[in-house]
């Protein structure tokens, strides 16, 4: 695609309008805008029928996040979201995309539709393959898909040719048949959506306290003294968290938002489940907003801990039982310089301070976070100095305090706990040779990015998608694009028509399955799956809908069919069949496997489900090697930004689920009719002698040869920090280059890309002399013409 050549409105994006911000999020055009989108997408009935089992014991868990429901008595009539609401739209559409549709549009047209007319076509009604050479997509039996996939995989010369991804939405069953399948095949090539998510949380989290996954329920949110929210957006990404936020206001809770933007949701709510919300002024969220500069993290809360070193404002008590390293710990925090972590946070001492004395002076801390802070290269260590300061302050394990990471995809945590994940650890390998009788691989897999450099180099011959939308999710589009192609066969299980059916290995398979909302009934008897949610409470979901299409299955099936096909009857100990006809079959072997499931079965389908087991926050007690809580010392990071250049994160719009767009209205930062633009303070824009409404093509730098240009996006002048540009994802991530990684979790660097702008049709760079001389500063620098940014310790 090429660029509009002059300013102007791009012509892709004629309706582009850009508005004043929003200083307010949800509200009753939250609820208005919910209904209008679930009436045109369902209709009347649908929308009774569905919305009103969102989040209840009886009916389905809302795909949207991973945010956990209230307690069954606390719900309330309407326990779902604006976004929500557009999510079960979205899958529950009575549009149908169907043989006829691929017979009428070859694949290459397909390609030049954007993702928000391929999803709008409607749910896939029928498997499809494209055969070698083929153009168009053609209808094909599911036993004859099992069949191709089955002689496929069995002709490779080794299993680690294949690699498994999955999406966050699949349920627990899906899940634990699928890893169970590809390790019974002999690879743990198992990349997941988490490796480009919280991947550095887990890392971060299991060296310090041993357990990946966050320490607080949601009655400690409502409990906490302090809340501190960094690197999310809650507003548009959890907007049932808003609630729970305002329950803890109320009850005099401080909170802290830690973000470049002032994300609207962080600065009012107006509960719409509530008079006040409707009618009245809403309430303040944040109390305290730090704009830090984007990457400044780290710097920020070691500048927080060198205070609270400085008050004594730690716990000794617990430090003593539970932890170790505080002292050289302390020792590198009362060592910084504050004039870097001025510089480095864009942020003055005073209001760092003002943000440590609100901890300091609340004796139970939640600290939350999400992508702002694991999709950099210093993620890891960020993160790990956000759990320091909850260990030196005691707010483990204790009512009203702990660590929350802010899940993303609804089923992301349940799917790591079921063994999708190419590091699976010893012990869950040894429950499954237990279990099931055979020796599981033992060798780590690749995750998302060693999966696109293996198809790129051609050493991973076939894909297979468990949902998702890989090749649109994954940084550096055109290569990823490429890489995907080289493949001889693709497999993905689907709902709706994206991209990636659309980057066809020479074999391709698209395989429609059942969605959240749908029933699934096999021989009379209806099935139910199992999730967990972002604070390790499992319980049951329940569609309520007839599925889309009669020839439908369920993921469950697909994977069971698959797996049965390949391997036949080649391990004895796992009866696939069984487990494809009765899901309460595989709830039994997660019983046995998998640690805190006992009594799986009858514990899931109590109203609200049951909680996983978390020492830390439990007892106290951490399963690390040392068996306590690791307060660590990371050397002081922030990602180099050459002069004349600027470091752009790219974040989600109101109105899309990652890579699905629903569509083109970015309501609270006044974006509306277009995402191609790009947000950027006023300064920068003068600097690179551009003006708000200019069109700009935008080049991303890293220590390679390759061009990563994205064209045609307008301007929008807009309060962020000096030198901090934020852009959406997907249009943005060919400029996230693949081997931009984040230290020891090797989660792409999505918030951290550095670029320099230009007019369309000028060459990079030459917008303003300034970015003429910064970019020429480099080269000198570092002798390449796309240098890697020069980080410092
Ligand atoms: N409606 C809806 N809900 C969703 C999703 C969706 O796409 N749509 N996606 C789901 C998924 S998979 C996920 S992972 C979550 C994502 O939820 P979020 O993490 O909230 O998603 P992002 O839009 O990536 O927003 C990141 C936030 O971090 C800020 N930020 C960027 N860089 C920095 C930084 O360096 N420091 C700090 N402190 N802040 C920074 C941005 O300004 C932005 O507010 O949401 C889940 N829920
Ligand atoms: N630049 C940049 N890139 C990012 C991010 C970022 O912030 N910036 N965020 C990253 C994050 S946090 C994540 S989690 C990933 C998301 O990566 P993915 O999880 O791969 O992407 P999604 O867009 O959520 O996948 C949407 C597709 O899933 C399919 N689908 C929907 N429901 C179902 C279902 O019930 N079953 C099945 N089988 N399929 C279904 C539909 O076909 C739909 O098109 O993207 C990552 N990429
Ligand atoms: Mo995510």
């Amino acid at each position: 695609m090429d660029a509009s050549t002059t300013d102007g409105p791009d012509p892709r994006e004629p309706g582009l309008e850009v508005h004043e911000p929003k200083s307010a999020a949800a509200g009753v055009t939250a609820v208005a805008v919910s209904v209008r989108r679930s009436l045109k997408a369902m209709g009347v009935k649908r929308t009774a029928q569905t919305l009103l089992k969102l989040n209840h014991a009886d009916g389905f868990d809302c795909m949207s996040c991973a945010w956990p429901d209230p307690d069954p008595e606390h719900r309330h009539t309407a326990e779902f979201c604006e976004n929500g609401a557009k999510a079960v739209a979205e899958e529950a559409t009575t549009d149908r995309l169907t043989p006829a549709f691929f017979a009428r549009h070859s694949i290459a047209e397909l390609d030049t539709h954007d993702e928000l007319w391929l999803g709008h076509q409607g749910r896939i009604t029928h498997p499809v393959v494209k055969r070698p050479g083929g153009t168009h997509y053609e209808p094909i039996d599911w036993a004859d898909a099992y069949r191709l996939i089955a002689d496929t995989l069995n002709g490779l010369e080794s299993p680690d040719e294949a690699a498994f991804y999955t999406s966050g939405r699949a349920s627990n069953e899906a899940a634990f048949a699928y890893q169970l399948f590809v390790r019974a095949l002999g690879t743990n090539n198992l990349p997941d959506c988490s490796n480009m998510c919280h991947e550095s949380t887990s890392v971060a989290l299991v060296e310090t306290i041993g357990i990946g996954k966050g320490s607080i329920s949601l009655n400690d949110v409502y409990h906490a003294k302090c809340i501190v929210i960094a690197g999310q957006n809650p507003g548009t990404n959890h907007p049932r968290m808003l609630q729970a936020l305002e329950t803890a206001k109320l009850r005099g809770a401080k909170i802290i938002a830690i973000n470049p933007l002032r994300e609207a949701g962080l600065v009012n709510f107006r509960n719409p489940q509530k008079p006040r919300g409707v009618i009245g002024k809403g309430i303040d969220i944040a109390d305290l907003h730090l704009p830090v500069r984007v990457n400044g993290d780290l710097a920020l809360f070691q500048g927080i801990g060198s205070l609270l070193v400085e008050w004594d404002a730690v716990d000794h008590e617990f430090m003593a039982t539970h932890t170790r390293g505080y002292e050289a710990w302390a020792e590198h925090v009362r060592q910084v310089d504050w004039s870097r972590i001025e510089e480095i946070t864009g942020l003055t001492r005073a209001q760092i301070t003002e943000a440590a004395e609100m901890i300091r002076d609340s004796d139970a801390t939640v600290w939350c976070w999400a992508m702002g802070l694991t999709q950099h290269r210093n993620a890891v260590a960020t993160i790990k100095e956000v759990t320091n300061l909850a260990l030196v302050r005691g707010d483990i394990g204790k009512k009203g305090a702990g660590l929350c990471p802010v899940r993303g995809h609804s089923n992301v945590q349940g799917d790591r706990t079921m063994g999708i994940w190419e590091r699976s650890p010893d012990t869950f390998l040894d429950a499954l040779h237990d279990e099931f009788g055979f020796e599981p691989p033992r060798e780590h897999g690749l995750d998302t990015v060693r999966t696109i450099q293996g198809m790129r180099d051609g050493t991973v011959k076939v894909f297979m998608g468990l949902g998702g939308n890989f090749v649109h999710a994954a940084p550096d589009t055109e290569v990823t694009l490429e890489a995907m192609r080289r493949t001889r066969l693709t497999v993905q299980v689907s709902t709706k028509l994206n991209r990636s059916h659309l980057a066809c290995g020479e074999t391709a398979l698209i395989l429609p399955t059942k969605g959240r909302t749908e029933k699934d009934v096999h021989d009379g008897i209806e099935q139910f799956v199992t999730v967990e949610d972002s604070m390790s409470s499992v319980h049951a979901s329940r569609g309520v809908l007839e599925p889309a299409s009669p020839f439908l299955r369920s993921e469950v099936q697909i994977v069971t069919g698959i797996a049965r096909a390949t391997l036949g009857d080649r391990h004895a100990g796992i009866d696939w069949a069984a487990m494809g006809r009765d899901y309460s079959v595989i709830r039994r072997h997660i019983a046995n496997v998998v640690p805190g499931c006992a009594d799986y079965e009858a514990r899931v389908d109590r109203p609200g489900g049951f909680t996983m087991p978390h020492p830390p926050r439990d007892s106290r007690t951490f399963t690390t090697e040392s068996g306590l809580g690791e307060i660590s010392v990371s050397p002081m990071d922030v990602v180099q930004v050459p002069e004349g250049h600027l470091v752009l994160q790219t974040l989600r719009s109101h109105d899309q689920f990652n890579t699905t767009i629903y569509g083109l209205s970015d309501r609270y930062r006044g974006v509306e009719g277009g995402r191609r633009v790009i947000f950027l303070h006023p300064d920068d824009l003068t600097m690179f002698g551009l003006s708000d409404g200019d069109m700009v093509d935008i080049t991303s730098v890293w220590d390679d040869d390759r061009d990563r240009t994205v064209r045609g996006f307008r301007c929008i002048a807009y309060e962020t920090p000096r030198g901090c540009a934020a852009a959406y994802y997907p249009e943005t991530n060919p400029l996230v280059p693949l081997d931009s990684t984040a230290e020891a979790s090797n989660c792409p660097t999505s918030k951290s890309v550095i670029i320099t702008l230009s007019r369309p049709g000028e060459p990079e760079g030459s917008s303003s002399s300034t970015t003429t001389s910064g970019s020429s500063n480099i080269s000198e620098d570092t002798g390449g013409r796309h240098p890697q940014p020069l980080h410092q310790s």
